[in-house]
Parts: C-alpha cells; structure tokens; sequence
C-alpha cells in the first residue's frame, strides 16, 4: 500500500517548490500545508523538523526534511520512474549538477538574505562565479520533467528570472547570461502546466512583498527603483 503523504512548504520556496513538482511528476497524491516559516513555525511543524524548515515531508507517522534527501529518497522507492540514472557513472554527473545548482541557490540566499550593498555583492559575486559553470545547462530548455536534474534547473531557473524581475533587473544587468534562460511559466503546453501547478501564482510579486518584508538591502533597491519608477513616469 502507497505511505500517506503530506508536505509542509512554504509557496515561494524553491526547496518546497522541487518536492512539489517531483510529487505531481511522480503523480502521487498527498496532502499540503502552506507554512510562511519565516513568520511562523506551527507545534505541527515543529514536532517533525525541530528546526522548523521546509520542505518537510511526513511519510505515515515518520518525517523527512531537506529537499535533495526527500528527493533521493523518492528516486529510490520509485526506481522505476529513473529519476535519477541507473547507470553510476551518470548518476553521478546528475548529482555533481545537483551539487552546483544547490550552490547558486546559496549565492541567490546570500542575495535575498542581504543586509547592505556589501553583502549584496557578494551575493552577485558568487553568482557570477557559479552560473558561467551551469550556463549552457540552464540556457536548454527542458521540454519534458523526468529527471532530478530537470526539476532541479527548472526551479533554478525560475527563481532567477523571478527575483530578477522583483529587483527591476538588478541581476540580469550584473550577470546578463540571465536574459538566455527559459521562461518556464510560458513554456511548452506539459512544462507550463506543472509549473502553473507548483509555481506560486505571481511569484514575482510575492518575492518582492517578502524582500520589502525583511527590510533588507533589497527592499531599498526595490523602494530606490520604484521612486525612480514614480519620477520617470
Ligand atoms: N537545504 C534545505 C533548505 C531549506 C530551507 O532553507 N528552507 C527555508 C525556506 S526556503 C526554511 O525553512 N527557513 C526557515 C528557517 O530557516 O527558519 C533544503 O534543501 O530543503
């Protein structure tokens, strides 16, 4: 008999958004619960993953948390599906991808998470350093989801073209490869609609409530754009 599944994520999440979009490719049902984690964790949440983070996966009674663990997980018990490849050697490469995109993930949290321009700097600086490397991986578009790696670069990819456009450009004018990855909310029928289901409905508005939210150096790029905005209009 399938376990019961249930996902605590928070929406704007990239790690809860990757278990999503794997569970519906895998087509399982289960049950979600939309945590804001970063203005609340529920006794729930809590009682499973003491830290509070997201994603977390409650398998019957036992729970799971981090997003490439859940992932790997699912990979196994689900051989069949080949989400990750069979073969040690390519399995390998996947995971050596996996490994790079996770860390221009930590270059994009340095980035969210930064409270002056320093930081935000050195937030863009590692980008640059990380996204040359996965440049011609992201630029190709995948057309059809079946591996961890097409989740993996279709998460990357549109929280990049997302938080570039709720910072008004301000990573895409430093690193301008950007501007060449696809745009998965307006992509091939099957993609799009995967991402429609999994994707928070205007991502980008919601990236920017919660850069202005955190009163970070982002939220003044943002409120300096938008007076810039305001007086040009
Ligand atoms: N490496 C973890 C990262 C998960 C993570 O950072 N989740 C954030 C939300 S995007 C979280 O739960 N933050 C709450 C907190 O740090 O208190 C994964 O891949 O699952």
């Amino acid at each position: 008999m399938s376990p019961k599944l249930h996902l605590y994520g928070y929406d704007i999440c990239p790690f809860s958004i990757r278990i999503r979009m794997l569970l519906e490719v895998l087509h399982l049902d289960y049950s979600y619960t939309n945590v804001e984690v970063y203005t609340q964790k529920p006794a729930a949440l809590l009682k499973h993953s003491p830290m509070g983070k997201v994603p977390t996966l409650l398998v019957d009674i036992e729970s799971l948390s981090e997003s490439s663990v859940i992932a790997r997980w699912l990979a196994e018990v689900y051989q069949e599906q080949q989400l990750l490849s069979r073969n040690a050697w390519q399995k390998a490469k996947q995971q050596e991808l996996m490994e790079l995109i996770e860390q221009a993930h930590g270059a994009v949290s340095t980035i969210i998470r930064s409270e002056s321009e320093q930081s935000f700097q050195t937030g863009i600086n590692e980008l640059s350093t990380i996204l040359p490397v996965l440049h011609q991986e992201l630029r190709e578009e995948v057309t059809h989801v079946s591996t961890l790696v097409d989740v993996w670069k279709l998460v990357l990819c549109s929280v990049i073209r997302n938080l570039d456009c709720a910072l008004n450009k301000a990573l895409s004018s430093a690193i301008p490869q950007i501007r060449n990855y696809p745009n998965y909310q307006k992509s091939s029928v099957a993609v799009a609609k995967l991402v429609a289901k999994v994707l928070p409905h205007h991502y980008e508005l919601q990236l920017r409530e919660l850069l202005i939210n955190r009163a970070g150096y982002c939220a003044n790029l943002i409120a300096s754009e938008h007076k810039v905005e305001q007086l040009s209009a």
